[in-house]
């Protein structure tokens, strides 16, 4: 298990994948070294690291993005487990993002969640530094974590979701990101 000395380097921006754009993370001040009595960080998140957007085309929603609000595109993938097409698009130097999501299949989650609510707000993301201990913190809690054990994310991250009906409504999820 890291430290939190560690784990704090995880608060730079995740998915710059080094083709699309070339800059320096911005310093996460926001994340405190405090932990409680059994090691566990107070803060369990450390930023909002992005938001998902379901959208049933994702070449026609990037070019809205870059055109429109003038945003940049930082990385691009096919996730086939998670049933996604996806693309990163930069909020500035925040290091926090945009997670646009097309359907990869017809029985993806987010072919579901089109066809109930149409285009719109998916999911809000928190960046953790140990997805492990901060699902076993909020299942210490009461809430339902979806996986046991945490899956492959975007860009070599590892993932886990709170239930939406534990969580206010919000499909929540956890995202500790790629070493390296
Ligand atoms: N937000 C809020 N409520 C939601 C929801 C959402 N995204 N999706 C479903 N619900 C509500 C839904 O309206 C319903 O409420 C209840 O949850 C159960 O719906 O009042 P109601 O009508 O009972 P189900 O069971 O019909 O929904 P289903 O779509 O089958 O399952 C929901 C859920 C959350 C279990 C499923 O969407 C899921 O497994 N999500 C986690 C995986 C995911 O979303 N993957 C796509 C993103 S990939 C990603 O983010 C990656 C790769 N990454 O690294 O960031």
């Amino acid at each position: 298990m890291r430290n939190q000395s560690q784990s704090l380097a995880t608060g730079r921006p995740s998915y710059d994948d080094g083709r699309m754009s070339q800059h320096d993370a911005p310093a996460q001040s926001t994340a405190r070294s405090t932990t409680h009595h059994h090691g566990i960080p107070e803060d369990l998140f450390v930023c909002i690291d992005h938001v998902g957007v379901a959208v049933p085309d994702l070449d026609e929603a990037i070019a809205f993005y870059q055109g429109t609000f003038g945003m940049r595109l930082q990385h691009e993938e096919v996730n086939e487990e998670q049933g996604v097409r996806e693309a990163m698009i930069a909020v500035g130097d925040s290091g926090s993002c945009i997670q646009l999501l097309a359907p990869a299949s017809e029985d993806s989650t987010i072919a579901k969640f089109l066809d109930r609510s149409g285009p719109g707000l998916q999911q809000l993301a928190y960046r953790v530094t140990d997805v492990e201990r901060v699902s076993a913190v909020l299942r210490e809690r009461g809430v339902r974590l979806l996986y046991d054990e945490p899956r492959r994310g975007t860009a070599g991250s590892r993932i886990n979701f709170v239930h939406p009906k534990d969580a206010g409504g919000v499909l929540v999820e956890l995202v500790e990101p790629a070493e390296g």
